[in-house]
């Protein structure tokens, strides 16, 4: 077989049997080897950066790694964005590009010039530091060990892409027999052993009374959720989650609290800061999640952090309020959950976390289209939410979209996420196209901005071709909400390049021209059930005032429990009935004279 018909061969075993790929001379032979295997399918996008977004979806969706098949070049270049979100979030993906002739190659004649070959760029080199693996096959002789070694390395430990760049010559050459030799995948080393780990629970536990665990993506990836969630629910411990994390559990279990972080729920929120006791499964904290302010998050608790990458855990080795944190893999968790101790609570902790979650969870602050009698965005999240089935996907984008759906979806059994540590404007849109095409039965609602459904337009063409059961849905306020929320606070409401500058077609007409079903609502009565019940490709464009804020917000410098809009001193300080109360010290350092 050809080197080209081995790439297909060898997908096609590992369950990624619809490629998504823009093709171009240096990817030719490759396409043309998808095509003609029988066991195969491609989906045409209109955009590498879509078809590698849509890839991305994959793992999320379907525990399958998606793969791309793009040109060299531009082809190449345009899948970066993609592929960082896959990399930031610990998704596996597969990309293949094409690449000249080494015949015709840039050191081919000694000399070193920009380029050679035309389209010629040297992709393996931009996309290292966000691929856990890419190489150039310089000779087939080494096409099936790099193909499997690339593979195996995207589904092992800490997950993420890799890119396997493929010259046109060894596309075509002789490959011989199919055979996998180097395929396996690849152990990982973490230095915690089981036990150990659960003596460091227990241990960490058994000194205080107010315990918190924080849910993280982490613990999906590894597949342990299942096994997670019930354990949480057995012991009665609160628990809270990264947005990340949010898809891997039921919301209506009674102990889970909310999300956390500077868009997160006020109550989950106020937990992190009242706990003495935080345990962090497979989440990495980043600055959404603990602020600008890193320091100030969960400062009244001790926190143990157990992440399979040892490297996030020199995060924290500065902070005196975290343990030494817990390199271990927690797909090996789940023998274990049995033995570990069920933490002691405090009556007044279990009332105290009770008593917060009632409160806050679920409730919906949205004070300008209350004054303006707009819609409410996360009223009309919640409406969706109600109306879809179970075991929908939803797919947020960026910006303030984002926010409302994360801060208001209610999940079940849906599958909900979004690329969150990248977050590109326009990723919403490309990835629903690949969980829609993967999962026939199941019904495919993505969330985007106006300004964010600008950035991948151009593939509602392959919704449309596809004839794609997607729903998109354009939360739109007419301007880069999430920008203008920031302006208003540090650029005395100068909206440069976000109100003004900024512009957006009649999404009516241009849907239109695309022949899709194209819906506006512009009053909450309108946004109804029937909407969204027939299958089929179809835009709902609501509209929203433009000075539609997010709720709550943390502004910079504060710590996570002292959100806009600001709680009363008397409602915050009992909600910091246990923990350091930061807004005192924000006052203070306010007071200070200035230096
Ligand atoms: C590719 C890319 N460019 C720029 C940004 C910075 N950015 C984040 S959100 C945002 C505005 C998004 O506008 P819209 O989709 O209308 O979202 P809104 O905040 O209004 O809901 C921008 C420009 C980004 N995240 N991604
Ligand atoms: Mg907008």
């Amino acid at each position: 077989m050809t080197g080209a018909e081995y790439i297909a061969e060898f997908l096609r075993r590992r369950g990624s049997t619809n490629i998504f790929l823009i093709t171009g001379g240096a990817c030719a032979f490759i396409v043309d080897a998808i095509g003609r295997n029988p066991g195969m399918k491609y989906t045409c996008f209109q955009h590498e950066q879509a078809a590698a977004m849509a890839a991305d979806s994959l793992w999320r969706t379907n525990k399958i790694v998606g793969a791309t098949v793009v040109t060299s070049g531009p082809g190449a270049t345009n899948l970066i964005t993609g592929i960082a979100c896959s990399f930031f979030d610990s998704i596996p993906t597969f990309h293949i590009t094409g690449q000249v002739n080494q015949n015709e190659e840039l050191n081919y004649k000694g000399a070193k010039v920009r380029q050679a070959g035309f389209q010629e760029t040297n992709i393996v080199e931009m996309v290292k530091p966000i691929t856990k693996y890419a190489v150039k096959v310089s000779d087939s002789k080494n096409l099936k060990h790099e193909i499997c070694k690339a593979y195996s390395i995207a589904i092992s430990g800490r997950m993420g892409p890799v890119l396997v760049d493929i010259p046109m010559d060894v596309q075509q050459a002789d490959v011989g027999e199919y055979s996998e030799a180097g395929f396996k995948a690849v152990e990982t080393s973490t230095t915690v052993k089981p036990t150990n780990l659960v003596a460091t629970i227990n241990e960490f536990f058994s000194s205080g009374e107010r315990p918190l665990v924080l849910f993280g993506a982490g613990v999906g990836l590894a597949g342990a959720e299942k096994e997670t969630e019930s354990w949480l629910i057995d012991r009665k411990i609160p628990f809270v989650s990264s947005w990340n994390g949010m898809t891997y559990f039921n919301h209506e279990t009674s102990n889970y609290c909310g999300n956390i972080g500077v868009y997160g729920n006020r109550g989950a929120n106020f937990l992190i800061q009242n706990c003495d006791r935080l345990l962090v499964l497979g989440s990495r904290l980043d600055n959404r999640q603990r602020s600008g302010n890193a320091s100030s998050f969960a400062k009244s608790a001790r926190v143990l952090v157990i992440d399979i990458d040892d490297e996030e855990l020199k995060k924290y080795q500065n902070n005196s309020n975290y343990e030494p944190g817990l390199h271990f893999d927690l797909s090996k968790l789940n023998p274990i959950l049995v033995d570990i101790t069920t933490p002691f609570q405090s009556d007044s902790w279990v009332k105290y976390w009770k008593e917060t979650k009632e409160k806050y969870f679920g409730k919906i602050p949205s004070t300008i289209p209350e004054k303006y009698g707009t819609i409410s965005p996360l009223e009309a999240v919640r409406k969706i939410n109600s109306f879809i089935p179970r075991n929908s996907i939803v797919v947020a984008d960026d910006g303030a979209n984002l926010c409302w759906v994360f801060q208001s979806f209610f999940r079940t059994e849906q599958t909900i996420y979004t690329a969150g540590g990248n977050s590109p404007m326009g990723y919403a849109f490309p990835a629903s196209i690949g969980a829609a095409i993967y999962n026939p039965g199941r019904r495919v609602f993505a969330f985007t901005g106006d300004g964010s459904m600008q950035m991948n337009i151009q593939d509602l063409q392959t919704m449309k071709f596809n004839d794609l059961d997607i729903k998109l849905i354009i939360l739109n306020n007419f301007g880069y909400g999430i920008i203008k929320q920031f302006q208003d606070l540090y650029f005395n409401g100068r909206h440069h390049a976000t109100g003004e500058g900024y512009s957006q077609p009649d999404f009516g007409k241009l849907v239109d021209g695309y022949g899709i079903e194209y819906h506006k609502v512009e009053n909450i009565k309108d946004l109804t059930a029937d909407l969204f019940s027939a299958k089929g490709p179809a835009v709902i464009d609501i509209f929203l005032h433009p000075d539609t804020m997010i709720e709550p917000k943390l502004e910079m410098g504060r710590s996570i429990e002292d959100q806009f809009p600001y709680l009363s001193d008397e409602e915050f300080n009992s909600a910091m009935k246990f923990g350091f109360n930061a807004r005192l010290e924000v006052l203070r350092d306010k007071s200070a004279p200035e230096v």
